[in-house]
């Protein structure tokens, strides 16, 4: 953008004048985030109007990317990097006297998802935008996100996240596109004079879905596309003069039908809750989305057989699905298209990211639920699985166990990921061993029978948030050595491999690290009162709080080592801070636990003076995608130790190496690709395999009592859990962890994620690790080297890749950038 410094700095007085009547000196910090976040968005509407208009001019391929959870983050900074203004924004803030840094931190983070599934998507807008692709996010704009988390008493409390309470400078209520969505009801039909049989929905209750935009700016390229969201209404305000009895109950329920879809964020990860509150957010959004893609395509086309030439469905995980059926109905009720053409252009239109194998996130709805909220829907899931079965019973005649298994409706239940599956033209997993897993075990029907639909799609990050924004520091210093271009592509960061051995290099480096270490130990200082020494080991776990993802494991680690210390108080031991940040599923009690006996174990092991500090234990409070940025900026060593075979991807292990850490993980997701890349010798890879694990659960044959047996070490950490050691006032707190590990009653249900099967081999890792962080020049190099190799992880590859085999868009650019 051309920033002209003075008129900027114009706007952001007089937007604080006219917004609030107040001079830039009365003003508070959140008045003047307002302030300079609407004199940002002028710019920014400027570049939407002419990329929206290039649009309209050029009709290219518009890809609608469905979720039910959209990430962003804050969207100020993010804004300004993309806008190439960061650094003079900042200055002319500066001259009046105003800290762009403080300004940022008013901003409440839209945290519209859970984890990786949200800011996967996040991540997928940026890249979009920035490689020129029209596209939209289309989402629900939540009243509450995701809850604030805070730690009382060591335990996870959870506070709601009003985050539009000051009103959100970045978004742009658009009620000329509200939709109706119908919930309930009947199908009444009827054949028309044509023969056709008409179907039409009586009896039910509607929302009205109100759309609000928010720019998605594309970097340095002048594209902004449109993250769209949809907020729900009472259809029609009922006026208290003219109801009878009847029309007031119905106005009263649409009214509350309205507040309660989009009120609240449903806080699982990788955990399918079985709500009817759930299936209708997922209808809704759909519903509206659905219906203005087509209206959107029929406002300048009259084809609609070419509906897929010009459109693209990509349901990110299975909430979505409910497009492939909503689809159908559009094309054929509101536009009078047979069966077989609706079919054809829905087929070609949709396709299916699958983001998990946890049988526990697999989304099954009881029929009796899904029929009754959604009558025509569900007619047409039914017709889908008729003709499905039909085709099963072809291809594998007389085969009842592969209709039992693949059949989109069975057992009173209709499986979502099969009517994905099914519908779309593409199935994708998200990282190769996660795509193997589903060719192989999961999903393996589906892809033998139609083996052209599957293709893998490792994840990628931005690197415009996680390294230019995150970490400004290192990000200059790149620039300095090889160059910009790595903000629009990423593998050209692999020119950084010739500063690998140059001493002068790895200090600046390391150096650089150690700044970002000092920010976070303020953060720290400030938010958890402990003190961090910055020359220690900044060994990093964040990431939601699941079993599978086994905190636990690290944390029974650090009661192992705090053992160690105990017992031998002068051993040769380098200072590590451990720093964990987690949010839990509200009902999930084992995951509550674990940050509770994270916190416990905090408090004894920072407070003992045997310790010395030599272990520091911090968990961070609400851990969001604000605070991340900076974690990954300051992290050494980034745990990656799920259980091999349960991770699809992770993004986060992503971002720290993009930062500089040292991967610790196991042979899962994405960790197999970023090994591949770096070289295991600049990782710590440990634990069992993906194969050995699933051989594991296939056929038995794991019992952790051998190992409790036969482990003193082992004994000791697991009997400290249900000993006091740790909850003096309550032995028994965590003996519910315990138990997990050990289930004394069925062995089979005894520590179901590996965690004592491979604690061992994650103890031996970490003695590598500290080995080898004493040799500071080649911790400098693997540093630099996980950077420089960090190339194939930006999400603009990712989404090259879903051009080239899915979408199959072409570029707008713009005629002239700004
Ligand atoms: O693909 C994004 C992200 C992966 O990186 C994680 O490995 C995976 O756990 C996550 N999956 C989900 C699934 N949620 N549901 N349903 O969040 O997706």
């Amino acid at each position: 953008m051309k920033f002209d410094k003075e008129l900027f700095k114009g706007t952001v007085l007089n937007n604080i004048k006219t917004l609030y009547r107040r001079t830039l000196e009365e003003a508070t910090e959140q008045q003047i985030f307002q302030a300079v976040s609407y004199a940002i968005k002028d710019v920014v509407v400027d570049n939407w109007m002419a990329t929206q208009k290039e649009y309209e001019k050029k009709d290219p391929k518009i890809v609608y990317y469905m979720s039910m959870e959209f990430l962003m983050g804050r969207a100020l900074g993010n804004n300004l990097i993309n806008l190439r203004a960061y650094k003079e924004v900042a200055e002319a803030l500066d001259e009046l006297g105003v800290d762009l840094n403080l300004v940022e931190d008013q901003e409440p983070d839209p945290a519209l998802g859970n984890g990786g599934l949200g800011r996967l998507a996040a991540c997928f807008l940026d890249s979009l935008a920035t490689l020129n692709y029209a596209a939209y996010g289309c989402g629900i704009r939540y009243r509450y996100g995701m809850f604030r988390q805070e730690i009382r008493d060591g335990y996870q409390v959870e506070v709601p996240d009003n985050w539009l309470a000051d009103g959100y400078p970045f978004e742009l209520r658009r009620p000329e596109y509200a939709k109706e969505v119908k919930f309930g009801g009947w199908v009444s039909s009827y054949v028309d004079e044509n023969g056709r049989t008409i179907f039409k929905q009586e009896g039910y209750q509607s929302v009205q879905a109100v759309p609000y935009d928010m720019p998605i700016v594309g970097y340095g390229n002048g594209i902004v596309n449109t993250l769209r969201i949809w907020d729900a209404q009472p259809v029609e305000c009922f006026s208290l003069d003219s109801f009878d009895k009847g029309d007031y109950q119905k106005a009263v329920e649409q009214e509350n039908l309205a507040r309660n879809i989009v009120e609240v964020l449903y806080p699982n990860d990788n955990h399918y809750a079985g709500k009817e509150l759930r299936l209708k957010q997922q209808y809704f959004f759909i519903s509206a989305s659905v219906q203005e893609a087509v209206d959107k395509y029929m406002r300048t086309h009259t084809d609609l057989h070419k509906f897929h030439e010009k459109v693209a469905f990509q349901l990110n995980d299975t909430h979505p699905t409910v497009a492939v059926a909503e689809l159908m109905r559009v094309l054929m009720d509101d536009h009078d298209l047979s069966w077989d053409e609706a079919w054809e252009i829905t087929c070609k239109t949709c396709a299916y990211t699958n983001h998990t194998i946890m049988s526990e996130a697999l989304e099954k709805w009881p029929i009796e639920l899904f029929s009754r909220l959604l009558p025509r829907i569900y007619q047409i899931v039914e017709e889908i699985n008729r003709r499905f079965v039909l085709r099963i019973q072809q291809m594998y005649p007389g085969n009842q166990e592969k209709i039992r298994k693949m059949a989109i409706i069975y057992d009173g239940q209709v499986k979502m990921a099969h009517l994905a599956i099914v519908g779309g033209h593409s199935v994708n997993g998200v990282a190769r061993l996660h795509t193997e897993i589903l060719e192989k075990q999961e999903l393996r029907d589906f892809y033998e029978m139609m083996p052209e639909k599957f293709n893998n799609k490792t994840n990628g990050i931005t690197q415009r948030r996680f390294l230019l924004h995150a970490n400004p520091l290192l990000a200059d210093w790149v620039t300095d050595h090889v160059g910009d271009e790595w903000i629009t592509d990423l593998p050209a960061l692999s020119r950084l491999r010739i500063y690998a051995d140059d001493e002068k290099a790895q200090q600046e480096f390391m150096n650089i690290k150690y700044q970002n270490k000092v920010r976070l130990a303020k953060y720290i200082r400030e938010h958890n009162g402990i003190e961090v020494d910055p020359r220690s080991i900044f060994d990093v776990q964040v990431k939601r709080l699941h079993e599978y993802k086994r905190q636990l494991m690290n944390i029974l680690h650090i009661m192992y080592l705090y053992n160690e210390l105990k017992d031998h108080p002068d051993m040769d031991f380098y200072p590590r801070t451990f720093i964990f940040g987690a949010k839990a599923a509200a009902g999930y009690r084992n995951a509550k636990l674990t940050i509770k006996l994270i916190n416990s174990v905090a408090d004894v092991i920072n407070n003992d003076p045997v310790v010395d500090g030599r272990i520091k234990v911090v968990f961070i409070e609400n851990y969001r995608v604000s605070n991340a940025e900076w974690i990954f900026a300051a992290a050494d060593v980034s745990e990656q130790i799920s259980t091999a075979s349960k991770e699809a991807s992770g993004t986060g292990n992503m971002k720290f190496m993009l930062n500089g850490a040292l991967t610790l993980g196991t042979m899962d997701g994405a960790n197999v690709e970023i090994v591949e890349e770096v070289g295991k010798k600049n990782a710590f890879i440990f634990g069992l395999s993906a194969e050995q694990v699933i051989q594991y659960e296939n056929y038995g044959g794991y019992n952790p009592m051998d190992i409790f047996n036969n482990d003193q070490d082992i004994r000791r950490v697991l009997m400290q859990l249900i000993n006091g050691t740790y909850s003096p006032q309550d032995p028994e707190l965590f003996r519910p962890l315990y138990n997990s590990l050990l289930n004394t009653q069925d062995t089979a249900k005894a520590d179901t994620y590996f965690i004592l099967a491979d604690f061992k081999s994650y103890a031996e890792a970490q003695r590598r690790v500290e080995a080898a962080y004493k040799d500071e020049k080649n911790w400098a190099k693997s540093a630099l080297l996980n950077v420089a190799c960090a190339g194939k992880f930006s999400s603009d590859r990712t989404i090259e890749e879903y051009e080239r085999d899915i979408w199959h868009q072409e570029k707008v650019i713009l005629p002239s950038k700004p």
